[in-house]
This record gives structure tokens, C-alpha cells and sequence, in this order.
């Protein structure tokens, strides 16, 4: 069982090691595993931190609460695991991580009811200083949702900066929603709603060219094996909670090499 004290020391001190790092991340890591959606999924955050000695990074990639049955737990233990390895532990922010999300799907409920509702204000605190993309060895972009419509590099985009409790900029917003669609080539609307889009092929390639990469690393979507690719490889999705009714996995990355890595 957390303690408040635990709790509210878990993100003074994550808190204190994000504050250095930059909205957009540029990553050297010669070996690195991506984790997408936990969840509230301890199982695969436990599998995941496991094998950190086995990697120069462990890259998550947001939507960390809401939904599953450990949110709390999940939560305390990726910050504590940040704090205490901020170089190879790098924690992205999710479409979750969000009061206004949190409110909807559970982890306010889980914070409030745990420690009462001016607990909350800490996670809220938390959010603001998560980083939003990361591009690593210079040839991957990694960010939960995808690509937005609009800019059309890297260069267009900057400069990305942290989000407030919730999220504020059209770009980072899209970054953190988008889907990948195999049915069309540039961008198309999306079934989440207003400012939310799908995109395609095309609109993939021309961004990753147009900004020097050569591949997209993104969550947001269950996918059966955990570990979906799209365009041909110009894109990934990878999705580690097992309460989805899939078979969550993260992505070993090693110079051009990707590895499906099972969390179950
Ligand atoms: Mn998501």
C-alpha cells in the first residue's frame, strides 16, 4: 500500500530530474526498448524494468493511468525508476496524462480516493514537466500519437514546448492523438474528434524525409501482438497493456534492427 509520503515524494523527486530535461528530447542510445500504453498494467511495467540492465534506454511512451487495475502503482514506480536512472529511464507524456483525461477515465477517482482530492494537484504538477517527443540516434521519432497535419518536418514543428495540466497546442495535441491509416495517403479526420487526424503514407514519408529520419515509434492503439508495423516499416505502433485482450510487447531498437520484445 503507497503512502502519501511515498507518493508525493515519488513525484517531488521525478519532478526535480524532468525540470532538466527539454520538451523535445534528442537521444544517443545504442540499444534501446520502447514501451507504449501501460494502463494501469504493473505486470508489464515490472517486465519492462527488468531487463533495463540489458539496454542503454527504456523509452516510454505515455498513457501511463486511467482504465487498468495498478494505475497508482504503475504511476509511483515509473517515477521512482525515473528519479533513480534518469539517462536510461525516458518518460514521454500520453493523451492520459491529462487532468481533463484522468477526470473521464479514472486515475482523478483512483488519487482522490486514495488521498483525497488536493492530492491531485501533484500528479497535475507531474504532467507539466513531462517531455512530449524524442528522437533517438537521430533516425527515430518516438511520441505517443504520430505526426500532426500542418508542418511537415521537424524543423517546421519546433519550437515544441511543455504543456500546462493539460494540453494546450494544436501540434502537441495532434502529436499526442494521431493515428496512422494504411487507407489513405496524406491526412484524413478521426473518429476521436474535433482537431484529430488520421495519417497516411504519404504524409508519413514527406515528414520523416523532409526531417532527416527514417522511421516513426508510436502507441495509442491496442494491436494484437503488441507490436504493429505500418507504411511498410516507415512507422511502428507498440501497445504493452494486457488488458486489452492483446499480447502486450515492447520494441527493442538497435541501430536499423527492430525486435519485438513480449512482456507477458
Ligand atoms: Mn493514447
Amino acid at each position: 500500500m503507497i503512502s502519501f509520503r511515498e507518493f508525493k515524494e515519488a513525484i517531488e523527486s521525478a519532478i526535480e530530474v524532468l525540470r532538466k530535461e527539454d520538451a523535445f528530447l534528442r537521444l544517443d542510445r545504442r540499444r534501446a526498448l520502447v514501451v507504449g500504453d501501460l494502463h494501469g498494467d504493473h505486470s508489464s511495467l515490472e517486465a519492462a524494468l527488468g531487463r533495463l540492465d540489458d539496454y542503454d534506454a527504456i523509452v516510454f511512451l505515455g498513457d501511463y493511468v486511467d482504465r487498468g487495475p495498478e494505475q497508482l502503482e504503475v504511476f509511483v514506480d515509473l517515477l521512482r525508476a525515473k528519479a533513480g536512472d534518469p539517462e536510461r529511464v525516458v518518460t514521454l507524456r500520453g493523451n492520459h496524462e491529462t487532468t481533463q483525461m484522468n477526470h473521464h477515465y479514472g486515475f482523478y477517482e483512483v488519487v482522490a480516493r486514495r488521498f483525497g482530492h488536493g492530492a491531485f494537484g501533484l500528479v497535475a504538477s507531474l504532467y507539466a514537466e513531462l517531455p512530449i517527443a524524442a528522437v533517438l540516434n537521430g533516425s527515430y521519432l518516438l511520441v505517443h500519437g504520430g505526426i500532426p497535419m500542418g508542418p511537415t518536418s521537424l524543423e517546421e514543428l519546433m519550437p515544441i514546448r511543455k504543456q500546462g495540466e493539460d494540453l494546450e497546442d494544436d501540434d502537441v495535441i495532434q502529436m499526442l492523438w494521431n493515428d496512422p491509416d494504411e487507407s489513405i495517403e496524406w491526412f484524413g479526420p478521426s473518429w476521436r474528434g474535433p482537431g484529430i487526424y488520421r495519417y497516411g503514407r504519404s504524409a508519413t514519408q514527406r515528414f520523416l524525409s523532409n526531417s532527416g529520419l527514417r522511421c516513426l515509434v508510436r502507441a495509442h492503439e491496442p494491436v494484437e501482438e503488441g507490436v504493429m508495423e505500418h507504411f511498410g516499416g516507415l512507422a511502428y505502433t507498440v501497445f504493452s497493456c494486457r488488458h486489452y485482450g492483446i499480447s502486450p510487447a515492447a520494441l527493442e531498437i538497435e541501430g536499423e534492427a527492430k525486435r519485438r520484445v513480449g512482456l507477458l
